[in-house]
């Protein structure tokens, strides 16, 4: 188990759009992703906590911006709702892309981006939408591929290696890392967390 601040972590509140948010002080960081990518598992082992954030059965569960404070209230990690879910109706879809776009063009406190992916899919159409439009407002993304368990050591290592050798991470490496991660096996957590400090100042 790493002993670390994030394990003192609390629920703060859920928001559905920025005007819900809690004042725009201090920092933040957002953990983005697919639908189903592991954004809430990622935060219940970074806590170590089987539920601080809500884990889906379905997937398309979080449909709230849920924050969560770490050591004080001007010190937040925030779930987002994941994006790319087929079966979520049109119209919430595009609430949703609303209330995000908003969320990430506005939100001050806002350091930086954990952009999950599934290991198995990484770098798929719409994280490269996102991460294009988080590069273009120069915020840094950190990118966890995560379900790591889900491959071999040395199949994880060869889809790390192809998204450092991606074209958009080799253009932009001053804004973008990236680890592998397993919930399930608690691997990449004390990595996660070094990033987390960095950007929130901890
Ligand atoms: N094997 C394995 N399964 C995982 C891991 N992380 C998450 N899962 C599973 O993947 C599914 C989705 O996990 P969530 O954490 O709810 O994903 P999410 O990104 O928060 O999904 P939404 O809230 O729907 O956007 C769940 O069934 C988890 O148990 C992991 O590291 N390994
Ligand atoms: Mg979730």
């Amino acid at each position: 188990m790493v002993v670390s601040i994030y394990n003192r972590a609390t629920f703060i509140k859920s928001a559905y759009k920025v005007s819900q948010l809690p004042d725009d002080t201090g920092y933040e960081v957002a953990f983005a992703g697919r639908s189903n990518a592991g954004k809430s598992s990622a935060l219940n082992t970074l806590a170590n906590i089987k539920r601080l954030a809500r884990i889906s059965k379905t997937p398309g569960r979080t449909q709230l911006i849920n924050l969560f404070m770490v050591k004080d209230a001007e010190h937040r990690l925030v779930d987002l709702p994941g994006y790319g879910y087929a079966k979520v109706p049109e119209q919430m879809k595009l609430d949703w892309q609303k209330h995000l776009a908003h969320y990430l063009e506005v939100r001050r406190s806002l350091k930086g981006l954990i952009l999950l992916m599934d290991i198995r899919h990484p770098l798929m159409a719409s994280d490269r939408s996102m991460l294009q439009w988080a590069l273009h407002n120069t915020l840094k993304v950190h990118l966890v591929l995560t379900k790591a368990d889900k491959l071999s050591f040395s199949q994880s290592k060869l889809v790390l290696m192809k998204v450092q050798q991606d074209s958009l991470f080799i253009q932009h490496q001053n804004l973008l890392s990236v680890q592998t991660f397993s919930s399930l096996k608690k691997q990449g957590v004390s990595e996660l967390a070094l990033v987390l400090d960095r950007w929130l100042e901890l």
